[in-house]
């Protein structure tokens, strides 16, 4: 019997995701028939590498994806509700990395260490959402705890890097802090004020009821992903200037009484986790050690004094990778292992 191979296309191939999904197709040895590297005209005819080969970066077209048998998509929200249902129609399933299909009841929503079980529901319309990158992490650490304990509730700030944002952020964070060591003017393009040397408590849009989008979607990707509504969520999302890995404080009440060994000790076994605990040594999960490579690091994890059974943690995680690129090519393993 001969292995399975696929035609695979990256929509979106030049941005900091699509060139990131590139390299983890190459890393985890996905069984690629053929890649297509696809983007806006503006990037075509530019080149990308994978596998030390050159290839071409194509324009995306409604008709780029017949004889593809997969396609990750991140191009953003537009490109995807345009171009999804495309792609789709040729048979070729989608894995998508924007925010558009993700809470379409027909479109499983899957973080494969959480719910792989959900991949099945692909079949409905062809269409596979990736979760947003603060929604995986927390819910890679804190669904193992959920499962024994029951979380009633969680409480979570976000720390979010620039590199979420897409190359162009990346290179405002570096030049805006370059210009400033100079004493130079600086100047603000992506976010509505200078992020370099500042917080900015704006993450996605606002929306009417005070929240940020980016905020929402950690209430509803974590119901959806846990398969349960029963769970209180409330998130502030901060953006921070980091480069790669986001920071998340975590804070969880539990219906069963719950010990920060108890947590430690289930986290330690817990799929996609790390345990990075040790204060006495300065030891504790940080962007940098995050940053290129695929575990969520948990750390810091200490009782909430102030009620009956309540932990607080420390959860970090390369916001690129696991939290979009890995987690993307995570989900066409289960699909090319099970179903395709
Ligand atoms: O929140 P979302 O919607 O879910 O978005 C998630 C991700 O999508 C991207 C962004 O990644 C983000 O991480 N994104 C979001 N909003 C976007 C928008 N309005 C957006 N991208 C473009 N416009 P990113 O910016 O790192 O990578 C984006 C990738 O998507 C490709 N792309 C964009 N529009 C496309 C498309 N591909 C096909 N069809 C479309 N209509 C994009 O390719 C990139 O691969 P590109 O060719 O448009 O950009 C290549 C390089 O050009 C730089 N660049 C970006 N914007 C401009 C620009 N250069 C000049 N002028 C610009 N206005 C980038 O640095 C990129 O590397
Ligand atoms: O995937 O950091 O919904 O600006 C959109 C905003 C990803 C992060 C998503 C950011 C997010 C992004």
């Amino acid at each position: 019997m001969t292995a399975k191979a696929f035609h695979v296309a990256v929509a979106g191939a030049t941005g900091a995701v699509g060139d990131q999904m590139i390299r983890c197709l190459e890393e985890r040895k996905f069984p690629v028939k053929s890649l297509k590297a696809l983007a806006s005209k503006r990037s075509a005819g530019r080149m990308v590498r994978f596998k030390g080969e050159a290839i071409p970066v194509e324009e995306l077209k409604e008709d780029s994806f017949k004889g593809i048998d997969i396609a990750l998509f991140s191009a953003g929200g537009g490109t995807s509700t345009r171009f999804a249902p495309h792609a789709a129609k040729d048979g070729c399933v989608v894995i998508d990395n924007s925010s558009a299909w993700r809470m379409d009841p027909d479109v499983p929503l899957v973080i494969p260490e959480v719910n792989p079980h959900a991949v099945a529901d692909y079949t409905r319309k062809g269409i596979i959402a990736n979760p947003n990158c603060s929604t995986i992490q927390m819910v890679v650490a804190l669904n193992p705890i959920h499962r024994r304990f029951r979380i009633k509730r969680i409480v979570v700030s976000t720390y979010q890097a620039v590199s979420g944002t897409g190359n162009k952020a990346i290179h405002e964070l570096f030049d805006q802090t370059r210009a400033m060591i100079h004493f130079l003017d600086v100047k603000r393009e992506v976010y509505p004020h200078r992020i370099a040397f500042n917080c900015l408590p704006h993450i996605d849009v606002f929306l009417e009821n005070g929240y940020t989008k980016e905020e929402m979607k950690m209430v509803h990707e974590t119901h959806k992903i846990m398969e349960d509504r029963s769970i209180g969520v409330t998130a502030t999302t901060i953006r921070v200037p980091v480069f790669f890995g986001h920071g998340e404080s975590v804070n969880i009440e539990t219906a069963e009484p719950v010990s920060p060994d108890a947590v430690r000790s289930i986290l330690q076994n817990a799929p996609g986790v790390k345990v990075v605990d040790d204060p006495s040594q300065n030891r504790y999960p940080m962007p940098i050690d995050a940053a290129g490579q695929d575990l969520t690091l948990v750390g810091r994890i200490r009782k909430d004094e102030s009620i009956e059974n309540g932990i607080n943690m420390w959860v970090v995680a390369d916001n690129i990778r696991k939290g979009a690129a890995t987690n993307a090519v995570q989900i066409a393993e289960i699909l090319a292992d099970k179903y395709l």
